[in-house]
């Protein structure tokens, strides 16, 4: 389909437009926080749910110093700490669970995992970071190798940063933002697990993220609220997503 120009994007990292059609105006419920939130209308949620319903294979596993796959297409990468229901939400998004269960084999949860979204998109699983008790070595050898693929990607057009709602922010998710607006990498946060925090502690750790992402040159301005669990926000983030592919 379209080609990348098409877009009209500038230099990846700072497109902030991330949806095709702003809609009446952004719902105050579940799924978007931010000022400028973006709507989907019923027409974008539905070609977004047949994409991501489409096949998504996975065709390579990286230690990133040993080899990137070739380019194939826009990549959209998920990150985030360890346990922040990365691979639950990789799962809803794409209903299914092969495709979570590939990135947990023994062996490739310390690789970049590649999957092809119906010849679309490129959908990568990166490695969980923040383990409490890993070493400063085992952080450093994390961040280098998360540095090397968000610098020298032009085809990553999008990190979403995964925080676990009832958490927050910590050390460990600083440093990966901070890895981010160094690489001037586009990085939009996603709040995982909405279901387990009560609605003013949800809205207090949103409100909380936006500010976040002010701080962040490479952060863009709109938080999604998630769950995995009951699917709050997932149509939405599919569909902001998938405005993103080929
Ligand atoms: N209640 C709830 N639990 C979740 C959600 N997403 C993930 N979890 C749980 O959090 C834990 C870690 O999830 P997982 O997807 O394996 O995290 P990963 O380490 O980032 O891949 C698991 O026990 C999941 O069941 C969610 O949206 N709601
Ligand atoms: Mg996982």
């Amino acid at each position: 389909m379209g080609h990348d120009e098409a877009r009209g994007g500038p230099a990846r990292g700072r497109e902030d437009v991330t949806g095709p059609d702003p809609g009446p105006g952004p719902g105050p419920g579940l799924g978007t926080a931010a000022g400028e939130g973006t709507a989907f209308d019923a027409e974008a949620i539905e070609a977004a749910r047949k994409l991501f319903a489409g096949p998504c294979d996975f065709f390579h596993a990286a230690q990133v110093l040993a080899g990137l796959p070739p380019e194939r297409g826009i990549e959209i990468a998920f990150a985030g700490r360890s346990n922040v229901g990365k691979s639950s939400i990789l799962n809803a998004l794409t209903g299914r669970r092969a495709l979570a269960r590939v990135s947990t084999t023994p062996g490739r949860t310390k690789q970049l995992n590649f999957f092809d979204l119906g010849g679309r998109l490129v959908l990568v699983d990166m490695p969980g970071y923040g383990y409490a008790e890993a070493s400063k070595s085992v952080k450093e050898a994390w961040q280098g190798m998360m540095f090397d693929y968000l610098r020298g990607r032009p085809s990553l057009r999008r990190v979403i940063l995964l925080i676990d709602a009832r958490v927050g922010f910590k050390p460990a998710d600083e440093a990966a933002m901070d890895l981010l607006d160094k690489a001037a990498c586009a990085f939009q946060l996603v709040l995982t697990k909405a279901d387990k925090v009560k609605p003013p502690a949800l809205a207090a750790i949103a409100a909380r993220a936006v500010a976040v992402a002010r701080e962040h040159g490479a952060a863009l301005p709109e938080v999604r609220v998630t769950s995995s669990e009951t699917g709050a926000g997932i149509p939405e983030l599919r569909a902001e997503i998938a405005a993103l592919a080929a």
